[in-house]
């Protein structure tokens, strides 16, 4: 028998998304057959020691302290982009050029002309055969994907409202430190690209629409904080006698937005004046939102019926179909059945899965794309379409909430 494929992973960054990407890197061919299995080749990090601790802790086979090495190197096939914004796309295109296949964390890159090169790139490498897909990995999650599966069976009928909040707490500590996800050199935007961009990228996949304009509001509570401290997870303290720096992103991010019409035939209408309008929809992401710890919540409303999904309830799904119960109210579909979308691969059912099993099925997704030869979802391209939401919210929240085009 010969020897299965393999596919050598060269991950850059350690920190929260490295760790869920080894994990998924290592469990996923465990669970799943793929056409090629992942190897944890390398892993690049600054910080000679820190890599190497992480290289230990996570399970990679070598270390390299500057990515360039990672993407110079020629038993490397994939890399993997875990770092802050700033930094995707030169190591994205630099990665691509050099005829390896790419997975970049969210959002894609921290402007729209960044994104609009990563794309062009990424476009050209597929033509070589070269892949890349960007890490929205919340599309991973079983009842996500149910919903976009009776979305597209036509459960729903058509969409008229999409309700979506990413509600989170850890920032609410004004004494929380200044990391890189309150500096927008580095990050971009703040919980409006950290956490609103899955719920952007959520809703324009479950309905099949894009949004077409919005009206924001941005709001940033905690202005300055100190600088340094202990840095826990997400949050950690960096006490109240440390000096402070400016936080330069949002806290908050609120708006309303209307997504492209459909024709009868189903095809999307360039605007929202399609023959059937498309859904009206309101966003809010917060890191301020005290008790929610990781609330990523999409509720939508159709002719004939409605689903609401909340992640702290992660593996239930919640569905109201008017024809079957006119006077009830929601039913909760458990979604750990063989039949729903990944967890067939896993426990019995009801046993229920995690947050990093989104993490596993993305690179299931993206193994066997890459197996196939095929585009993997979402390409840059689809998350290019995200960035311009993300800069039509900053530019409507900059101007007095005006209504902004996409
Ligand atoms: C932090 O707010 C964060 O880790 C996001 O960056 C992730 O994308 C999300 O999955 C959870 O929250």
């Amino acid at each position: 028998m010969s020897e299965p494929k393999r596919l050598r992973v060269g991950m850059v960054g350690y920190a929260f998304m490295g760790a869920a990407h080894s994990h998924a890197w290592r469990t996923a061919p465990r669970f799943f057959d793929l056409p090629l299995v992942p190897e944890l080749t390398a892993v690049a990090g600054r910080n000679p020691d820190g890599v190497r601790a992480a290289a230990t802790k996570y399970g990679w086979d070598s270390v390299e302290t500057d990515w360039r090495r990672l993407i110079e190197r020629d038993d490397i096939d994939l890399i993997d982009i875990c770092t802050p914004g700033n930094t995707h796309a030169e190591i994205a295109i630099a990665a691509l050029e050099a005829g390896k296949h790419v997975l970049c964390e969210k959002p894609l890159a921290n402007s729209v002309e960044e994104a609009e090169k990563m794309t062009t790139v990424a476009q050209a490498a597929a033509e070589r055969g070269v892949l890349s897909m960007c890490g929205f990995s919340y599309r991973r999650t079983p009842a996500l994907a149910l919903a976009k599966r009776m979305v597209e069976e036509g459960r729903l009928g058509d969409i008229r409202h999409v309700r979506a909040q990413y509600l989170q707490d850890w920032l609410s500590d004004a004494d929380a430190p200044l990391t890189w996800r309150l500096d927008k050199s580095k990050s971009g935007s703040g919980s409006l690209g950290d956490i609103g961009a899955h719920s952007i990228d959520a809703a324009q996949w479950i309905t099949g629409s894009t949004i077409t304009g919005v009206s924001a509001l941005l709001e940033t509570f905690v202005k300055e904080r100190p600088v340094g401290g202990d840095f826990v997870g997400l949050g950690g303290r960096g006490g109240s006698d440390a000096p402070k720096g400016p936080v330069t992103v949002d806290d908050a991010a609120l708006f309303t937005a209307r997504f492209a019409g459909k024709h009868d035939d189903g095809a999307a209408a360039g605007t929202d004046s399609g023959a059937v309008a498309g859904p009206i929809g309101i966003f809010e992401a917060t890191r301020f939102a005290l008790g929610r710890k990781n609330a990523m919540r999409l509720e939508l409303n159709g002719t004939k019926g409605s689903l609401a999904f909340d992640f702290e309830d992660m593996n239930s799904l919640q569905f109201y179909d008017s024809a079957l119960e006119p006077d009830a109210g929601f039913r909760k579909i458990i979604v750990t059945e063989p039949s729903h979308p990944y967890t067939g691969n896993w426990w019995p059912t009801g046993h229920g899965l995690g947050y990093e099993h989104g993490f596993t099925h993305q690179v299931v997704d993206l193994v066997n794309a890459i197996g196939a030869g095929e585009q993997p979802s979402p390409s840059f391209a689809d998350a290019l379409q995200v960035q311009k939401v993300l800069a039509a919210v900053e530019a409507s929240a900059g101007n007095a909430s005006r209504w902004q085009n996409v």
